[in-house]
């Protein structure tokens, strides 16, 4: 095809970096003007034009549907975890720990937990285990402040525990932990978990955690990757234990194995930090001697 352009126009193309018969195959066009020129050179309204919100699909479109208000709650949590998982650097480290011993002391106290009326359960143990963790690496229970300048340290242990609640994930703090007992932290879990579900928790008893807990263990999985709860600087994730083969150096033994994942702020902990924690926390469950001194 042959190009038909005035001198003046191919000059004007060829100023701008076109090539008139490169243009010309593209559009189809034979003879090409001032205008073909122009338009080649600004940018179509596909190209310029923000691509459609995939939130904004008419899904009635594609079959029968229908639309559930969310509340004003969920609306509140939705952004904060939005905020979280595109400000934070988030990684999240995995280990298990054998929680033999544990099951074995939970056995050994049962009728002592009966005598009191209190519900034994595994994650008091973990939050009593993540509460001397805390305290062996002060750095995990730490907020950074507002232009990431500093970091404040607290000196104070405060588990924020979340709760699938049929209103939706609540995360009530248990505080003054090191001072509690297993006891004090088991019936504190489970009066917790009671009032967040009948939406009797009080303002004061939510924010201020040196970091949470987040446990599927009652319900199932592997593990997963929780979200950070800002302003802290890492979350705890418990999955269900379940019995592993476990090499011991000369044969395979039965072990029942609770998978960890600890999700944390890489600006201020570093993986070779949180694999460390991981592991303190893991040996103290592994050998809760030490845990209930
Ligand atoms: N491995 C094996 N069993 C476990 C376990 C684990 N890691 N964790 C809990 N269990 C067992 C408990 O011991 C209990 O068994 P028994 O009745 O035989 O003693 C059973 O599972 C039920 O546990 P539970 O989950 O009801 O109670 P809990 O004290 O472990 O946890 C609470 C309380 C409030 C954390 C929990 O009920 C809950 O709401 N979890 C959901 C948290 C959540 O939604 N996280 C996701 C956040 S991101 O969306």
């Amino acid at each position: 095809m042959t190009t038909v352009a005035s001198p003046s126009t191919r000059k004007y193309a060829l100023e701008r970096g076109i090539d008139p018969e490169a243009l010309a195959r593209r559009t189809g066009r034979s003879f090409l003007t001032r205008e073909d020129i122009d338009a080649a050179l600004s940018p179509g309204p596909a190209q310029t034009a923000a691509p459609p919100s995939p939130w904004e699909t008419d899904h009635a479109l594609y079959g029968p549907v229908e639309f559930e208000p969310r509340s004003r709650f969920s609306r509140i949590a939705a952004a904060n975890l939005a905020v979280s998982a595109s400000t934070i650097p988030a990684v999240t480290h995995h280990d298990a720990a054998d929680m033999g011993a544990i099951d074995a002391l939970r056995h050994e106290l049962r009728p002592e937990a009966d005598a009191r009326g209190v519900k034994l359960t595994v994650l008091a143990f973990h939050i009593l285990a993540l509460t001397r963790t805390l305290d062996a690496f002060p750095r995990f229970n730490a907020s950074l402040s507002a232009d990431g300048g500093g970091l404040w340290l607290k000196r104070h242990v405060a588990i924020g525990v979340a709760v699938d609640t049929p209103h939706g994930l609540v995360v009530p703090v248990l505080r003054g932990l090191q001072r509690r007992k297993i006891w004090s932290i088991a019936t504190g879990i489970a009066d917790l978990a009671a009032r967040a579900r009948a939406r009797k928790l009080r303002p004061e008893e939510m924010g201020g955690a040196s970091m949470s807990v987040s446990s599927l263990g009652g319900i199932g999985g592997r593990g997963f990757t929780p979200i950070i709860n800002p302003p802290e600087l890492a979350i705890l994730g418990l999955s269900r234990a379940r019995v592993e083969p476990v090499w011991d150096g000369e044969a395979f033994q039965p072990r029942a194995m609770c998978p960890l994942d600890l999700t944390y702020d890489h600006r201020v902990i570093d993986g070779a930090q949180a694999a460390a924690f991981l592991r303190h926390y893991a040996d103290l469950l592994e050998a809760p001697a030490r845990l209930m001194l």
